[in-house]
């Protein structure tokens, strides 16, 4: 109950609206403050991670502020709100990010310096917040920067998992997972809300409402509580700050102090155990889908918490709630929060006593959604009598949106039995199935892809019964975008610093159209020589870290060619991993002095793969024997050294991706949705060597073809040579039999737990077409290196991509959002 507002209430909003001063002595004071009375240091005890954690609450204090002021503001002028619903955040660091938001950064590293640390180390005390899986939590990171920066009124909601995504350690050169436990230290980028707490109800049975139509009494067997903690997202150079809430499975009141008194003590948290396992873990998959009963209950304890507080927030504004679309748009990332949609139907419905019809109009008008892939397999499907036992009043619901749903396409196209069969919500399988995508496209006024391409693959494949029946206006491209903060001012201070140069000030890191100036500098001689040294430098900085973190010395003058993704075959590591292989063998052959002219090159891969995932396991071990036996070989030095990088996170990619001369994004032509970090490689100066995949194609459009290497055949022919290959053993070309026999005769160890590798191309129907690809592979391969050999060519390749590459800011895909879905604007905070 909010109370009626006194004198002292303005007071203290002045008080508490007055920022923070920003010079040294008081930084220092606070640091210090949080050191003595938040730690409990003396001077003697102070080590870097206390200063960290001393400067990250005094940063935080500054935060908190300007956040307080941008939610009372929102709230005050009744603006709109975007709530971005994702089970993934995939934030990494927050201090450093901070400092440059909030520009502080020189200030605190000289109060750090004054007490004896380095601000480089106090950084890297931070843990990362690895709270997803890849691309798809990564976006979402971005994504509310963006809104962060933009000024835009938006949320993230998620769930707080204890451990996030596992830590990969390479043992014998297998992946081995070991579990993230961030939360072991103390977090200072995380508020709790205990006042913020909802009931989620599980299991249980129905009770009709008398003399309603859809309107029901779930008395269920389980209730949980959902607790809310927020994650501040600092915009850099605005007051506004935005705001991820978190939901962590609460355990009070569940713990049975009469099984405890009676010596039963297992039994006596067996409530909280059960409870708190909803937000222990991230689900490590990315792009399958298990089909756990656990994960759907995690989703479901999200929706729930999220939708209570998007209603109870709205329902504060004391409008009604045919308004809701108004005040609130949610988007949805992927299927994964779907069942948002069937519980704001039962909030409206049971709760709040709407009719059906009402209440569709509302959720349908308030929900969009975003498709992140095409892989049969990634595709959300939970059994009905699983979802049926653990949330019946939502397969209810559920049923009844496909009902009236397949009525109107009836009407639409009557007597079209296998239209109805193929659009329906529930799949006639045995047991029957739920697809999320369809109901979460039926209940969705949006649905988009995440690049052009994929987009139009969208309309063609899963959704094309639903364009027929919605029309074609529901489905739009969305193309994603990346954060300029992150991913280039902060983790290339060097050529940050050459374009503020360049563009006269900062301006550009929140408007990325302006690094359009570089191109006018593009044969300035002086220009050319720092840029190169820019990236060289990058290299020094990746070569030390990958000496630091496998013990392998890499030449920062040779070419490199990094791949770091998620480890999976679609994206063919395996291709990339042969073709060194082959690389390795022309090597061998050449005289010494032939092989004393190649271009020294240096192969760093980094990735995890699903804990699950047998086939992606045994490629991270091909390619640590591969590593281990051609860095070992005396003949071949520096002209080749091969390297996986361990544990690929956030952080590990904000070394990598601003040393890349080239990085690679070769998945098969039509099955990487977008890919982001094709566009973070660009950003920072490296070149592509890619398919004609994603959002590699609009990468081309904008930078220009000579600036990108492309090889592969197009995804329009993938579906015949798929055909092909079911019936046909493919023929390898001589190259890549080459491969096969270095494996086959044993250069890389034991050669038959490599064979389901090699098999999985001759025998398995070799599904991502690697034996297609592979020619035109290896030509690319030296169509690079030929052009890196002139490095006037090359530098102007890399200045002119990072000049054209604006269109791939996350501030221009969250506009596209917020003007042609979300129906949102910008409102600066003012006092
Ligand atoms: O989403 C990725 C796509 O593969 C990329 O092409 C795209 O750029 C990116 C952002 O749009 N998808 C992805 O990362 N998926 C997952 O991580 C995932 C996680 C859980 C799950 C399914 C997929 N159950």
């Amino acid at each position: 109950q909010a109370k009626t507002p006194t004198r002292e209430d303005t007071e203290f909003r002045a008080y508490s609206h007055s920022e923070i001063a920003r010079d040294a002595a008081t930084i220092k004071n606070s640091v210090v403050m949080h050191l003595t009375a938040t730690f409990l240091r003396t001077p003697a005890s102070i080590d870097s991670t206390h200063a960290y954690l001393a400067s990250a609450f005094s940063v935080r204090d500054r935060l908190l502020q300007r956040w307080n002021l941008t939610n009372e503001f929102h709230d005050r002028i009744g603006a709109k709100r975007v709530y971005y619903m994702s089970l993934e955040f995939l934030v990494g660091r927050t201090f450093d990010n901070a400092l440059l938001a909030l520009q502080l950064r020189d200030e605190y590293a000289g109060v750090l310096g004054d007490v004896g640390f380095r601000l480089e180390d106090v950084i890297d005390e931070e843990r990362d917040a690895a709270l997803g899986n890849g691309g798809l939590g990564r976006l979402a990171a971005c994504y509310v920067d963006s809104l962060a920066c933009m000024n835009y009124p938006g949320w993230g909601y998620g769930l707080r998992y204890r451990y996030g995504m596992f830590q990969q350690q390479i043992i014998n050169g297998y992946q081995v997972e070991a579990p993230d436990c961030w939360l072991d230290t103390p977090n200072p980028w995380e508020f709790p809300r205990p006042d913020v707490t909802y009931p989620v109800k599980f299991y249980g049975r129905l009770e009709h409402v008398p003399g309603s139509a859809h309107r029901y009494r779930w008395v269920s067997d389980v209730v949980y509580d959902a607790m809310a903690f927020d994650m501040p997202v600092p915009g850099y150079g605005t007051t506004n700050v935005g705001n991820i809430r978190l939901w962590s499975c609460k355990t009070n009141g569940l713990f049975d102090l009469n099984k405890f008194n009676a010596g039963d003590y297992a039994g006596a948290t067996g409530g909280q155990v059960a409870a708190q396992i909803l937000t222990d873990v991230l689900y490590p998959n990315d792009n399958t889908n298990e089909g756990k009963e656990l994960r759907l209950r995690q989703e479901y304890l999200f929706c729930s918490a999220t939708l209570q507080d998007i209603v109870a927030r709205f329902k504060r504004t004391g409008r009604p709630l045919s308004e809701l679309p108004d005040m609130a748009a949610i988007q949805l990332n992927d299927t994964h929060p779907t069942l948002g949609i069937p519980e704001l139907m039962r909030i409206l419905l049971d709760d709040e006593g709407l009719e059906w019809d009402e209440a569709w109009d509302i959720t349908t008008r308030t929900f969009a959604f975003t498709n992140h892939t095409v892989l049969p397999e990634a595709m959300e499907k939970w059994p009905v009598p699983m979802m049926d036992r653990i949330l019946p009043r939502h397969m209810g619901i559920i049923y009844d949106i496909n009902l009236f749903f397949l009525q109107r396409v009836e009407k639409q196209f009557p007597d079209d039995r296998g239209l109805l069969r193929d659009i329906s919500i529930i799949e006639e399988s045995s047991p029957q199935q739920v697809r999320m995508a369809f109901l979460a496209c039926v209940g969705s006024h949006r649905v988009n892809g995440v690049a052009a391409i994929h987009s139009d693959i969208i309309k063609q494949s899963i959704f094309k019964d639903f364009v027929r029946v919605m029309g074609e206006d529901k489905f739009v491209n969305k193309t994603n975008g990346v954060a300029p903060r992150r991913w280039m001012n902060e983790c290339n201070p060097a050529m940050s610093e050459l374009i503020t140069e360049v563009v006269g000030d900062r301006s550009w890191i929140n408007d990325l159209s302006k690094v359009r100036a570089l191109e006018a500098r593009v044969d300035d001689e002086a220009f050319r020589r720092r840029w190169w040294a820019a990236k060289q430098a990058n290299k020094r900085r990746l070569a030390d870290y990958i000496l630091a973190t496998t013990g392998i010395r890499v030449s920062p003058d040779a070419l490199f060619d990094v791949q770091a993704k998620r480890i999976h075959e679609y994206k063919r590591q395996l291709m990339n991993i042969l073709s060194v292989i082959y690389r390795y063998h022309r090597l061998k052959e050449m005289a010494p002095a032939e092989r004393a002219r190649e271009l020294p090159r240096v192969v760093v891969f980094a990735g995890k793969a699903a804990a699950g995932y047998w086939v992606a396991k045994q490629v991270i071990k091909l390619i640590n024997a591969v590593a281990e036996v051609v860095n070992a070989d005396d003949e071949i030095g520096d002209v080749l050294k091969v390297v996986f990088v361990p544990d690929y996170s956030v952080t590990a990619a904000e070394h990598i991706v601003p040393a890349s001369d080239i990085s690679q994004h070769i998945s098969t032509a039509g099955t990487e949705a977008s890919g982001t970090s094709n566009m973070k490689f660009v950003l920072n100066g490296g070149i592509i060597l890619g398919t004609v995949d994603g959002a590699n194609i609009e990468i081309g459009e904008e930078v220009g073809e000579e600036q990108i290497f492309f090889f592969g055949c197009l995804a329009h022919e993938v579906a015949d040579f798929r055909h092909y290959l079911r019936f046909h053993q493919p023929k390898p070309d001589p190259a890549l039999q080459t491969a096969f026999d270095m494996i086959q005769r044993g250069t890389f160890g034991d050669a038959h737990i490599f064979q389901p590798l090699i098999d999985s191309i001759l025998r398995g129907g070799d599904v991502y077409l690697l034996s297609v690809d592979f020619p035109s592979y290896i030509e690319a391969h030296k169509a690079v290196e030929e052009a890196y050999r002139h490095r006037d060519d090359w530098v102007t390749k890399s200045i002119l991509s990072v000049a054209r590459m604006a269109k791939f800011s996350s501030d221009r895909a969250i506009q596209e959002y917020a003007e042609e879905i979300w129906n949102i604007e910008p409102v600066p905070v003012v006092e």
